[in-house]
């Protein structure tokens, strides 16, 4: 089996991008042959300080690592490395609807944010789609906010193989059973977020202990005492699933434990889990940044073992498309 995943090496990195990105591709790993890519080439979408990509690419390459991913067994790579992946972009957008394009909630939300919309913004789902195909992925561990991205790729998929002859395996999502939509900790209506989220609201990897269990301790929570998750209760609902991730429970058993305890109780305990979930993850992250040159040299491991598998794909895509080859 395959397995495909990308993630943007913009902002922090948040406990949302742990439990829907980090810890389902550590354990997807485990399925098969797995590719799992800093797509910096979606990062320039809205606007980025160029002076910082660079050494947030090499962030996210240890924070990859340092959660778990194993760089001698999966393919672990920079999408900017492997110029299949603007390629087949180009050749997908053949394929894809303006109108559907149009219908994504994260361009709607992100477009109505900002003065200058780049077209970049726009056409980022078909430069995902192409990602994901080019490696003949059957599965893609993602988080519930990229659900939207993953259908569009399915449906590009059907319409190429339809159009120019079976190409593409048609690729489903593996989402988290407890949190695929980690919410902001001070507004539990909206996902957390770099980018979209309170600062507050928003536990980000590398915090102070002493930092994330005061947004634990300040955390939102709603009216009612009992300790347990519906829509009314938004806010309860996401420290249990917090809490039963961290501390590898289900949000039943949770409900159960906390049965009669109060609020207070709860933010505690989840803050001092995530706190002692994180940290192991925090020093292997710093001994890992440490050595540049060792990152540099997996990258272009990750490089070379990457261009290698997507490259049969990209020909084939050519060649069924009508495209002259030279051989
Ligand atoms: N709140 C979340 N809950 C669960 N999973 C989440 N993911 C993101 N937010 C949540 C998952 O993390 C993976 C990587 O996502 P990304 O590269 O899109 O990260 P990002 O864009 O930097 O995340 P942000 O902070 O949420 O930025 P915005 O809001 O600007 O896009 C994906 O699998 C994603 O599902």
């Amino acid at each position: 089996m395959k397995i495909f995943s990308g993630i943007q090496p913009t902002g922090d990195k948040h406990l949302g991008n742990y439990i829907g990105g980090f810890r389902q591709y550590a354990a997807t790993q485990e399925l098969g042959e797995a590719f799992f890519c800093i797509v910096d080439l979606h990062s320039i979408t809205v606007e980025y300080d160029p002076r910082d990509l660079h050494d947030r690419t090499l962030d996210l390459f240890a924070m990859l690592i340092a959660t778990g991913l194993d760089p001698d067994r999966s393919t672990v790579f920079a999408q900017s490395h492997v110029t299949a992946h603007a390629e087949a972009s180009w050749l997908l957008s053949a394929v894809t609807s303006f109108g559907q394009l149009g219908r994504m909630t994260q361009f709607k939300d992100k477009a109505e944010k900002r003065e200058f919309v780049s077209a970049g913004l726009f056409t980022y789902p078909v430069l995902m789609a192409g990602d994901i195909l080019l490696y003949r992925t059957d599965r893609v561990p993602i988080g519930d906010d990229q659900r939207q991205h993953l259908e569009l790729a399915r449906d590009v998929a059907e319409r190429f193989n339809a159009r120019f002859g079976e190409t593409f395996v048609v690729p489903e999502g593996i989402y988290p059973e407890v949190g695929a939509r980690i919410m902001d900790l001070q507004e539990p209506t909206r996902k957390m977020s770099t980018t979209g989220g309170t600062e507050q609201g928003t536990v980000k990897l590398l915090e102070e202990p002493d930092v994330i269990r005061k947004k634990f301790r300040s955390a939102v929570t709603d009216s009612g005492r009992e300790i347990r998750r519906g829509d009314d209760k938004p806010g309860v609902s996401n420290l249990v699933d917090i809490l039963a991730v961290a501390t590898q429970r289900t949000p039943g058993e949770i409900e159960v434990a906390y049965d009669g305890a109060g609020y207070g109780d709860l933010k505690r305990d989840v803050g001092e889990a995530v706190v002692e979930l994180l940290a192991p993850v925090r020093q292997r992250y710093l001994e890992l940044r440490a050595d540049e040159p060792e990152l540099l040299r997996l990258l272009s491991v990750g490089a070379e073992k990457a261009r290698a598998a997507s490259a049969p794909t990209l020909e084939a895509m050519y060649d069924r498309m009508g495209f002259v080859r030279l051989g």
